[in-house]
Order: C-alpha cells, then sequence, then structure tokens
C-alpha cells in the first residue's frame, strides 16, 4: 500500500467515533439511538436490550458514529467493561423523571469511571444525557436551568465522594471531563445538542 493510500485510510479512520451507550434500564438508551438515526432506518418499536446492538449514523457527512447500545438490567451491567475498549465516547443515560433511581445512577457511574483504569473519563470522554425531559413539569421553558441544576448536583456528589477517588490523584476532573446534555428520545428535543457534543468530545 503506497504512503498516500495509508496516510487516507487514517483519516477515514479518524473519523470514525465509537460510542459506548449505557445506563440503568429503561433510561431510554435505545430509544435515543434510534432518534439519533435517519428517519427512515427508525424502527417503530422498542424493547428492553438483551445484551447488545450496533448501529451506524454520520454526521455533517464528516464523522461516522457507532453505537454501541448495551442492555441496562443489573444481570447485563457485568458485561459493560467488555465494551470499554477503543470507546472514543461514553454516553450515560439517566431518566430525568424518575428522582427514586437518581442514586443507583450515580454509584453505577461512578464506580464504573474509577474502575475503568485510565480509560473512561481520559482518553474516552463522558457525556451525562439527561433524558425524558418531555415528562417534566415545564421542561421546555426552563431547559437551560434545570440542566445546570442537574450538571451542579452530579458534579458535587462527585465532589463529595472524590475521598476515595483514586483517579483525583492522576487529574481526573469531572468538571473538564464529563459534559451534560439534556433531551427527549422521544420528542426529539436536545438531539442535535446530542450530536454536537458527539464531534465536540473526539475534536479534543
Ligand atoms: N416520555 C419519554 N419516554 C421515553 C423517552 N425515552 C425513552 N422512553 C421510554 O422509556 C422506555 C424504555 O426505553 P428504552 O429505550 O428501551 O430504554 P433502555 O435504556 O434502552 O432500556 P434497556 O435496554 O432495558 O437497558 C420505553 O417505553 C420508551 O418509550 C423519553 O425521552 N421520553
Ligand atoms: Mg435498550
Amino acid at each position: 500500500m503506497g504512503l498516500l493510500s495509508i496516510i487516507k485510510k487514517q483519516k477515514q479512520k479518524d473519523k470514525e467515533i465509537r460510542c459506548l451507550v449505557i445506563g440503568l434500564d429503561n433510561s431510554g438508551k435505545s430509544t435515543i439511538v434510534n432518534q439519533l438515526l435517519p428517519q427512515e432506518e427508525r424502527e417503530n418499536k422498542i424493547t428492553p436490550t438483551i445484551g447488545f446492538q450496533i448501529k451506524s449514523f454520520a454526521i455533517n457527512n464528516t464523522y461516522n458514529v457507532n453505537l454501541w447500545d448495551v442492555g441496562g438490567q443489573s444481570s447485563l451491567r457485568p458485561f459493560w467493561e467488555n465494551y470499554f475498549t477503543k470507546t472514543d465516547v461514553l454516553m450515560w443515560c439517566i431518566d430525568a423523571s424518575l428522582e427514586v433511581r437518581f442514586d443507583e445512577s450515580f454509584q453505577e457511574l461512578r464506580s464504573l469511571i474509577m474502575n475503568s483504569g485510565d480509560r473512561i473519563g481520559y482518553e474516552c470522554h463522558v457525556i451525562i444525557v439527561l433524558n425524558k425531559i418531555d415528562l417534566l413539569d415545564d421542561s421546555e421553558n426552563n431547559l437551560s436551568s434545570l440542566l445546570k441544576q442537574f450538571q451542579t448536583r452530579v458534579l458535587s456528589r462527585f465532589e463529595a465522594e472524590s475521598g476515595d477517588n483514586r483517579k483525583s490523584d492522576v487529574g481526573f476532573n469531572p468538571e473538564d471531563n464529563i459534559s451534560f446534555v439534556s433531551c427527549s428520545a422521544i420528542t426529539g428535543t436536545g438531539i442535535e445538542a446530542l450530536k454536537e457534543a458527539i464531534t465536540a468530545d473526539v475534536s479534543r
């Protein structure tokens, strides 16, 4: 293979983004993935994911995003770490309408980051997606303040629990390594912002 072909191949490869989509069961991961696809490729019915599925879509004819959507039921969570290698972006989905599951979700995310070695939060950026905002009262009017509040809450939780945060020693900083997007996978609100966050993370 000539030098030019190698360079061309490398450039094409650089535009591939591998995005791992995880989070608690029922948080809406597969529905978000479905909403990210072109209209003609969307499924009409989403069922709980047993195992995983891979879907791809293009952003601005520039990036090809491969979404690895893995089931979030507790029996499937031990398998999440099998998908970390080569992941560029981790999308962590949270159901905004279920306050009762916030703690479980936060603890799962935190232990995943802490136990992933230098992978998640370093080479692999984290996007926390606050989904199902259509189920919140007056969400359309208060989207930005809602997201800001949520962000502050998550960052203070990381701060509060940083006593045994071994990553803090080597520079893991949630403020830099995590970004936040709110959306509704049903109405499509926030989906464009989510696409921007996926590519922004790769060009960092
Ligand atoms: N109102 C509302 N419902 C949503 C939204 N996103 C997903 N849902 C619903 O939430 C339920 C679960 O959605 P899924 O996409 O299957 O959730 P999941 O996270 O992939 O679940 P697992 O595959 O079991 O881990 C479905 O009934 C969806 O229709 C949303 O933004 N708003
Ligand atoms: Mg699913």
